[in-house]
C-alpha cells in the first residue's frame, strides 16, 4: 500500500509537469487541465508502474508511460460527457468539462489531450532507460488500443446498442487497461511475456466494467442481474491465479485488483 500511495503522488505530479509545460490560448488550456488535474484513482497508470516495478523496469519510465495513458483515459472521459454522448453534466462530483467551458471547448480540450499524449511518449528526453524501438512500440500500442479496434470502436459499439456485451467492455475499457498491463512488460524489456501480459490486462478490464455495471445497475447487470456478483467473483479468482502465475504471489497487481473487487462490497 505504501508503494501505491508513493507511485500514486508520483503520477500527479508528472501529470502536473507535463500539463504545466503545454502552451496555447489560455481558454484551452485551462479546459484541457480541468479532468487530469482532478482527482481520480489514477488505477490505469498505477497498473502500468505495478507491472513495472514486479519485472524489475524502471520506474520513472513506468510512471510516465502510465501517465501518458491517464491522459488518453481523461480525454475519453471528456469526449464520453458530451452532450453527442453520454450527456452528463457531472463528474467526480463537479461540473462536467463542455459545462464548464462550453461544447467546443471541451470536444477541442479533449482533442489536444490525445494529441499531447503521443507528444510525450515520442519525447525520448522524457525517457531515462528506453530505446527509441521500445518508445516507437509503447506509441504503437497505445494508439491501436485507444483507436477504432480498441477503446473508440468499444465506444461505437455501445452508442450502437450492439449487442455483445462482452465484446463492448473488452473493447471500450478493457483496451487501455491491455496497453497499460503490456507497456509495463515493454518498459520492462521482457518481450516474451507481453501476450500473457495483454491477456491479464483484458480481464482486468472486464472486472473493472462489471464492477461498475453492478454499482450502477446497467450493462452487465441488465444482462445477469444479482448473478453477476458470482461472475465478478470467479473472474476475480481467476485473475489472482493467473497473476499470481507470473509475477509470484507478493506485488502490487494483486492488491490492485483486489482494490476493483472490493468496490462490490461498498
Ligand atoms: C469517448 C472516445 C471515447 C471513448 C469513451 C469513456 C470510455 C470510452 C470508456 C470508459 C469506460 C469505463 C471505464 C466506463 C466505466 C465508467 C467509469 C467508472 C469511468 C471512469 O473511470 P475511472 O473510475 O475514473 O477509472 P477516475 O475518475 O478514477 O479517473
Amino acid at each position: 500500500m505504501k508503494k501505491i500511495h508513493f507511485w500514486k503522488e508520483h503520477i500527479e505530479e508528472k501529470l502536473q509537469g507535463f500539463l504545466g509545460e503545454l502552451k496555447g490560448p489560455k481558454s484551452l488550456i485551462e479546459a484541457i487541465k480541468y479532468y487530469p488535474l482532478q482527482k481520480g484513482k489514477r488505477i490505469r497508470p498505477l497498473f502500468t508502474v505495478a507491472v513495472a516495478d514486479s519485472l524489475g523496469g524502471d520506474i520513472e519510465d513506468a510512471i510516465t508511460v502510465g501517465s501518458a495513458i491517464e491522459l488518453i483515459h481523461n480525454y475519453s472521459l471528456v469526449h464520453d460527457d458530451l452532450p453527442c454522448m453520454d450527456n452528463d453534466d457531472i463528474r467526480r462530483g463537479l461540473p462536467t468539462c463542455h459545462i464548464k467551458f462550453g461544447e467546443a471547448h471541451a470536444l477541442l480540450a479533449g482533442d489536444a489531450i490525445l494529441t499531447y499524449t503521443f507528444e510525450i511518449l515520442s519525447n525520448k528526453k522524457n525517457f531515462k532507460t528506453l530505446t527509441e524501438g521500445e518508445i516507437l512500440e509503447i506509441i504503437k500500442v497505445v494508439a491501436k488500443k485507444s483507436g477504432a479496434n480498441g477503446m473508440v470502436g468499444g465506444q461505437v459499439l455501445d452508442i450502437e446498442s450492439y449487442t455483445d456485451i462482452y465484446e463492448i467492455s473488452i473493447k471500450k475499457t478493457g483496451a487501455l487497461f491491455e496497453a497499460c498491463f503490456i507497456c509495463g512488460g515493454i518498459v520492462s524489456k521482457k518481450q516474451g511475456i507481453l501476450k500473457d501480459l495483454e491477456k491479464i490486462g483484458k480481464n482486468v478490464g472486464l472486472l473493472f466494467q462489471m464492477v461498475d455495471d453492478y454499482l450502477d445497475k446497467d450493462g452487465f447487470y441488465s444482462l445477469k442481474g444479482e448473478a453477476l456478483r458470482d461472475d465478478i467473483k470467479r473472474l476475480r479468482n481467476e485473475l489472482i491465479e493467473e497473476t499470481e502465475k507470473i509475477f509470484g504471489k507478493r506485488n502490487e497487481i494483486l492488491f490492485l485488483i483486489n482494490l476493483i473487487y472490493k468496490r462490490i462490497n461498498g
